[in-house]
């Protein structure tokens, strides 16, 4: 039997401005009222990033925590993963300050891969370094795989040790210079992980509902938000991201998946099984 679906929400990102949409949130107040929202309509996880005051992407701890704690007061079981990836042009120091907020989970991207007209490099010493780190302070990583490559670089931190527990996923699909997001690839992606692990899609741009459905009705989880795609139909930009968090509930209501609680998550992920 299939998981009840988690859903993850992308909540404002590192490249969204105001100028592509008037709806991303940018202060901790605002990032924390739209998680909110999200959690009432059914995302479980929120994938965070944050802000500076001139709506730019930091990741200075001060702006995470304060994030954070707003996020906990108003959804105290949410599960919180906090971006390690930062933006394209931020250091490895600056990127792992997000650490400091004591989140559930951390991204960890697994491979350097072209980012549009960018590269967000990741070496291998780099993600040993971050995997290490989050697990001396007990966050679980969840592997952000922007290509195929990627999944075998996140076993080798498993191999080494410095992953241990249960393995989650992420399959980022439709970035620019990153795996193209369709049903073959989603498969070659499903199929090269370990037995036994979980994985979510989050296709990027206009394939954001079309990759979520193969992942309901494959077994996988969602992540869906304005990070990854602005509109909620061709040409008609999302409210907020409860709009897409509430698409995605009623497309797992008419394919039969039910949706996971933040409690439901958590053990599906066996995050209460992690020393913290
Ligand atoms: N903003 C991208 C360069 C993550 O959050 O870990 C990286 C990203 C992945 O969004
Ligand atoms: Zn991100």
């Amino acid at each position: 039997m299939m998981d009840k679906l988690i859903i993850t929400v992308a909540v404002c990102g590192a490249e969204v401005t105001r100028n592509d949409t008037p709806y991303i949130p940018i202060t901790p107040e605002e990032i924390a009222q739209q998680t909110y929202e999200s959690y009432l309509a059914g995302a479980s996880i929120v994938h965070l990033h944050v802000r500076d005051e001139n709506g730019n992407p930091t990741q200075d701890p001060r702006i995470f925590k304060k994030t954070v704690s707003l996020i906990r007061e108003k959804c105290p079981d949410m599960i919180i993963q906090v971006s390690t990836g930062g933006a394209v042009w931020m250091t490895p120091e600056e990127r792992l300050q997000s650490l400091e907020a004591d989140p559930d989970m951390a991204t960890l991207t697994t491979g350097t891969v072209n980012f549009g007209n960018d590269v967000f490099f990741n070496s291998m010493p780099m993600i040993e370094k971050f995997a290490s780190i989050m697990k001396e302070k007990g966050i679980m990583p969840e592997f952000e795989c922007f290509d195929v490559g990627h999944i075998n670089n996140a076993m080798t931190l498993v191999k080494k040790g410095l992953v241990q527990g249960h393995l989650h996923f992420d399959f980022v699909m439709g970035v620019p210079g990153g795996i193209a997001a369709n049903a073959r690839n989603l498969v070659t992606m499903v199929d090269s992980i370990p037995p036994g692990s979980t994985w979510s899609v989050a296709g990027v741009g206009r394939h954001e509902f079309s990759m979520a459905v193969m992942a309901i009705v494959m077994g996988g989880h969602v992540r869906v938000g304005l990070e990854d795609n602005i509109y909620i139909e061709k040409g008609v930009l999302a409210k907020s991201n409860a709009e897409l968090v509430e698409k995605v509930v009623r497309l797992a209501k008419e394919l039969g998946r039910p949706i996971a609680t933040a409690k439901e998550a958590r053990q599906i992920l066996r995050l209460e099984e992690r020393n913290r």
